[in-house]
């Protein structure tokens, strides 16, 4: 049976995807560089500088010589956009669904984690008022390798005390879904069945998962 459910955050709980491409736009267009909707899919789930080092491999060079100070600084510079975008996010942003899938947990003594990438999740959480909905939040600066690693999801299912093959995680990114897997837990995928093909259980939005579904089809 279940005994934990682990969730992303950005486009899973709630859509900072947009921010974050807004905040990206920014710095690129300073630079000059190419960037758009399309690949800023490649980036969810993908830590900053991981993210910037994408970015910059559109450059004609690949960004080769771009000095780890340098991209510090516009690693830097992309958050400090970012906090600016997200200052006034609050519990209306909260993605349709979640909040009943939190109830049902809750009432089924399910423990929940969260293992996000973004530095920015604490704040984030606090400003959607569900810090202490959260048993466990992984601080993402304390795993070796971010997402599609499985480092994440395992000091999730760790700090909770239930072993993997118990743990459902939910995920709006491929990346997120690859580290699910090889984490060896049973993988929800939020958004298009294409992109996600490898998760257990596929639903197009928020608004479809419902534990009693997700118990249905886990490891079947
Ligand atoms: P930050 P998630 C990820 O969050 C985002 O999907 C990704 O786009 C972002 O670059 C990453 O967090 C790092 O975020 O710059 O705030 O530390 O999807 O794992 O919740
Ligand atoms: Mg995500």
């Amino acid at each position: 049976e279940i005994r934990a459910m682990i969730f992303d955050l950005d486009g899973v709980i709630t859509d900072t995807a947009k921010y974050h491409y807004e905040a990206w736009k920014l710095l690129a267009d300073e630079l000059g560089l190419p960037f758009d909707r399309e690949f800023n899919e490649q980036l969810k789930g993908i830590d900053r500088i991981a993210s910037l080092e994408k970015i910059l491999s559109q450059s004609p060079d690949g960004g080769q010589f771009v000095t780890r100070e340098q991209k510090q600084e516009w690693a830097d510079r992309k958050n400090a956009n970012y906090q600016l975008l997200i200052e006034r996010v609050d519990e209306s942003e909260l993605l349709p669904g979640i909040m009943d899938l939190f109830e049902d947990l809750l009432a089924a003594g399910i423990p929940i984690g969260l293992a996000s990438a973004s530095r920015n999740a604490r704040t984030l959480l606090q400003q959607l008022k569900l810090v202490s909905r959260f048993d466990v939040i992984v601080d993402p600066s304390s795993v070796a390798q971010g997402k599609p690693a499985p480092d994440i999801f395992l000091k999730a299912a760790e700090e909770l005390g239930v072993a993997p093959h118990y743990c459902v995680g939910v995920e709006d990114a491929e990346a997120g879904i690859q580290a699910i897997k090889r984490a060896g837990m049973f993988a929800v995928g939020v958004g298009d069945a294409d992109i996600l093909s490898t998760a257990d259980y596929i639903v197009s939005e928020t608004r479809q998962l419902s534990l009693e579904r997700i118990n249905s089809h886990f490891f079947k």
